[in-house]
């Protein structure tokens, strides 16, 4: 039933943004390396990076900040100088940058081959509309739950319009967990490797290579991702 709720609510958020980050756009350059993102799931401004990763197919090492995160708040504040999110890194060309609208227009004018969809572009249907999508589920994927960090990043095959994957993105967020977001929204390159490893190719679909578990059923993941990593009392 929770569930249900659950993903009714994820799925409204994608409505409220057109399903943006739903299918893959016209690609340009690939990186050699994937992209960093410090973000959290509850930020409107980090919604639209998050989209703009999945129409140009880029994977993206995630490093979660919800608030009162002890891990990689303070290193974005070391790193660029504030706690403020998103935060870009690309290893591939030394770029590191603040501001939604200026990350969009870098991994668009770099990665891909056209301008940034009109949603995606600098205006007020896409600041209200990504503002508007968190009234679907508020403060999900925005505060920290005490856990026990893994010592290798996890591994999630999705992609940003996903109900199913943005519940499994919140837990991974609260937790403070970091993962390498696969990428693999519709028409990705990504989808037959998922379908090599899983069997399948739906997503979400966790691997933990710290534990040698790989899951693809969402209540399985939160389930999971509670046991293991969340701390006790
Ligand atoms: N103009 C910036 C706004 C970014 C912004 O205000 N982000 C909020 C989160 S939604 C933030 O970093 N707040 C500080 C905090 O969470 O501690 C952008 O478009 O990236």
């Amino acid at each position: 039933m929770w569930r249900s709720i659950g993903l009714a609510t994820s799925a409204l958020v994608s409505l409220t943004r057109f399903r943006s980050g739903s299918a893959v756009g016209r690609l340009g350059a690939r990186p050699e390396h994937p992209l960093q993102l410090y973000e959290f799931e509850a930020c409107p401004f980090c919604r639209k990076v998050r989209e703009a990763l999945s129409i140009l197919d880029l994977d993206v090492i995630v490093l979660p900040c919800p608030k009162n995160g002890p891990r990689y708040r303070s290193e974005t504040e070391i790193r660029g100088g504030k706690a403020q999110f998103p935060y870009l890194v690309d290893p591939n060309t030394g770029v590191e940058r603040y501001e939604s609208d200026a990350i969009v227009a870098y991994l668009f004018e770099r990665y891909g081959a056209t301008r940034p969809p009109p949603l995606l572009r600098r205006g007020p249907l896409n600041d209200l509309t990504a503002l508007a999508a968190n009234l679907w589920r508020p403060g999900r994927g925005a505060f920290y739950q005490s856990a026990n960090p893994p010592s290798q990043l996890l591994e999630l095959f999705g992609y940003e319009a996903s109900a199913a994957c943005r519940l499994v993105r919140e837990r991974l967020c609260c937790l403070e967990l970091p993962y390498t977001l696969r990428t693999a929204a519709l028409g990705s390159a990504t989808r037959a490797v998922l379908a090599e490893r899983s069997g399948a190719s739906s997503v979400p679909y966790l691997v933990d290579p710290n534990t040698d578990v790989a899951l693809s059923r969402v209540g399985e993941i939160l389930h999971y991702l509670d046991e293991t990593y969340r701390a006790r009392g």
